[in-house]
C-alpha cells in the first residue's frame, strides 16, 4: 500500500493498494491516521458491493445509520444514497443533498467521525465537492473573532436543510417544523473544539446548520461574530476562490474518507440534471466527540 499526498488541490492523500477485503489492519490504522491529520484520503481503484463498503466502513468504527429511511440503501440501511437516478421506476435515496456548507450530523448530538463516500455515478462536468479545513480557518482568523468565538456554544439546526418527504407533501408546514422541532431538536457544541486525536483547536460551525452562538451563561452573542466568522472563514464566497476553499474532484473507483469533525463541505450538483449517484457510509470512532 502507498500513501502519497495528493497531486491537486490543498490538501488529502491519495491511497493505491488497499484492498478493502484483504488488506491488514495495520494498513487501517495507516489509513484512519492519516484521514486525521491529512483531513481527506482516496482510495484509488475500489471495487465493492454495498454490503463489502458497509463492511470497510466497520474496518474503521461503528456504522451508524441516518435517522431518515428515506435516504437508505434498499439493501443496507447503513448506506445513505444521494441520486438522482431511479432504479426499476423508483425513487432511490435522496437527489442533490449537500449543496450547502455543513459538517454532516452536526445538528445531531453526536457528530460523525468519518464520513466515507463511494461515488457510484460519476457526473462529466461540476463533478465534486468544495470543502473547507475549519482547523487551518480557525488557525488563520485574526485574534479578535477567535477571542469572540472563545467559550461560547453553538446552536445547530436541521431545519433549514430538511428536504420535504413524500409523505409530506400537503401537509401544513407548521406542523412539519413542529414535528422536526420535536424529534430532532437543536443541539449546542462549543464554538471551538479540539480534536481529540490530533489535539488542533477546529472552528465548529457552517453556514447551513449553525444558527446562533451564545456565552456559557446563556447570553446571545452579537448576531454579526457568526456572519463575520462564516465570511472569514471562506463560507460565503459564492465564487468558491476563497484560500480556503479545496475542491475535491473523483473518478469512478476512488472511495473518499473525510474527517468529519474539522472539514465542513458542500456537494458540487451538475447545474445540468447529469445523472450522479453517490453512496455514503458514516461511522463513529473510539473518541468521545
Ligand atoms: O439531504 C441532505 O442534504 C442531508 C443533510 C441535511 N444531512 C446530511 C448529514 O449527514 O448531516
Ligand atoms: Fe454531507
Amino acid at each position: 500500500m502507498d500513501i502519497t499526498p495528493q497531486e491537486h488541490g490543498k490538501f488529502g492523500a491519495t491511497v493505491e493498494g488497499f484492498d478493502a477485503l484483504i488488506s491488514p489492519d495495520d494498513d487501517v490504522e495507516a489509513i484512519k491516521q492519516t484521514a486525521y491529520t491529512q483531513k481527506i484520503v482516496v482510495l484509488k481503484n475500489q471495487k465493492l458491493t454495498p454490503q463489502q463498503f458497509v463492511a470497510l466502513g466497520r474496518r474503521f468504527g461503528e456504522p451508524e445509520v441516518y435517522y431518515q429511511p428515506m435516504y437508505h440503501h434498499p439493501e443496507c440501511k447503513e448506506i445513505f444514497v444521494s441520486s438522482n437516478v431511479p432504479q426499476d421506476g423508483e425513487r432511490v435515496g435522496v437527489p442533490q443533498t449537500g449543496k450547502f456548507w455543513h459538517s454532516d450530523y452536526s445538528f445531531m448530538p453526536r457528530p460523525f467521525s468519518l464520513t466515507f463516500i463511494y461515488p457510484q455515478v460519476v457526473p462529466k462536468k461540476n463533478r465534486g465537492t468544495y470543502f473547507i479545513d475549519m482547523g487551518r480557518a480557525y488557525a488563520s482568523l485574526p485574534e479578535r473573532l477567535k477571542q469572540a468565538a472563545a467559550g461560547t456554544r453553538a446552536r445547530h439546526s436541521s431545519k433549514r436543510y430538511f428536504k420535504i418527504r413524500p409523505t409530506d407533501v400537503f401537509r401544513p408546514i407548521g406542523e412539519i417544523l413542529a414535528e422536526i422541532e420535536k424529534e430532532n431538536p437543536d443541539v449546542f457544541h462549543p464554538t471551538v473544539v479540539t480534536h481529540p486525536v490530533t489535539g488542533e483547536e477546529i472552528l465548529y460551525i457552517s453556514e447551513a446548520l449553525t444558527h446562533e452562538l451564545m456565552q456559557k451563561d446563556g447570553t446571545p452573542v452579537d448576531e454579526d461574530v457568526l456572519q463575520e466568522l462564516f465570511d472569514s472563514t471562506g463560507q460565503r464566497d459564492t465564487t468558491f476562490t476563497h484560500d480556503n476553499i479545496h475542491l475535491q474532484s473523483f473518478e469512478e473507483g476512488d472511495l473518499l474518507i473525510w474527517d468529519n469533525r474539522s472539514l465542513i463541505h458542500r456537494a458540487l450538483h451538475t447545474s445540468t440534471p447529469e445523472p450522479a449517484v453517490s453512496y455514503r457510509v458514516t461511522v463513529m470512532d473510539i473518541h468521545d466527540w
